[in-house]
């Protein structure tokens, strides 16, 4: 009888699992690391969870150290120079690239994105030869929830989808979701490892360069929540960072430098 295959084992289209990473970038995360870690390692043996802190204060990459000592899924990236969204990232990325990952899972470590959507996700990026090289965990698609945030914010969301959209001529709903399942040759083709956003705006620019290399996107409906525990690192002023690194990306793009 032919043994059941699983969805990681498709997208590699080899007959072995293959290997997941879960990359988390954290900056004072210590009350969330270790509940969404475990709940990761849960799905499954080919699962790994590398998180990369930025010297919190509060010792997430303490706590996530020791976890590790008894955990051999659970990996460290400790940066000390050079803080931001954007850097730890592209790091996150070149590691998970290094650690052999076949399928890298990005997402934010407050456990406002939930590892049960993971693997449908998996499931939709498909085998290689799909075509799909990207899929994104959607808010904006039926089926998906912004529910928990008030409306300032999600018409905020709203309103830098369309500038996104419009500005970038990406064609997916939801350009703004950091909860994203990637195919190694994806992050291959489109240098991942050498992004050069230091903060949030990381998540633009590389669905920006996945759009332009003619990588097929998928979405996902998934439940967006509101960070379980801690404060948001988002204010105005990234907010507006993030606005003119579209700007700037778009810029790049007409002056052949992107
Ligand atoms: N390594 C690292 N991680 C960061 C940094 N800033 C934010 N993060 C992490 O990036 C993820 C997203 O940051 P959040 O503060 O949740 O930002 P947000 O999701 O836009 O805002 P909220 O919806 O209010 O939570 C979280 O896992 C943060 O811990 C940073 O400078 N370095
Ligand atoms: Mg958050």
């Amino acid at each position: 009888m032919p043994q059941p295959r699983n969805p990681a084992q498709d997208a590699a289209g080899t007959s072995r699992a293959t290997r997941v990473v879960c990359t988390l970038p954290t900056y004072n995360e210590s009350e969330n690391i270790l509940l969404l870690a475990r709940e990761l390692l849960a799905l499954g043996p080919e699962f790994e969870v590398l998180v990369i802190d930025d010297n919190s204060p509060d010792g997430t990459w303490r706590i996530v150290g020791e976890a590790a000592r008894a955990e051999p899924r659970l990996h460290l990236l400790h940066r000390t120079q050079d803080r931001g969204r954007g850097r730890s990232g592209r790091d996150g990325f070149a590691r998970a690239l290094e650690m052999g990952a076949g399928i890298v899972i990005e997402m934010d470590a407050d456990c406002s994105h939930q590892p049960r959507f993971i693997p449908r996700m998996i499931e939709v990026l498909g085998p290689p030869e799909s075509g799909c090289g990207l899929v994104l965990g959607s808010r904006a698609i039926a089926g998906g929830l912004d529910a928990d945030r008030g409306w300032t914010r999600r018409l905020i969301t709203r309103l830098a989808n369309f500038y996104i959209r419009a500005l970038l001529g990406v064609r997916v709903r939801d350009c703004n979701s950091g909860f994203r399942c990637w195919r190694r040759s994806t992050l291959e083709r489109i240098r991942a490892s050498e992004a050069f956003s230091p903060g949030p705006a990381i998540v633009q620019e590389l669905l920006y360069k996945t759009a332009r290399e003619g990588i097929g996107i998928a979405e996902v409906p998934i439940e967006f929540s509101n960070r379980l525990h801690g404060q948001s690192t988002l204010t105005l002023r990234t907010l507006m960072q993030g606005y003119t690194a579209v700007l700037r990306l778009r810029w790049l793009s007409l002056t052949g430098r992107l």
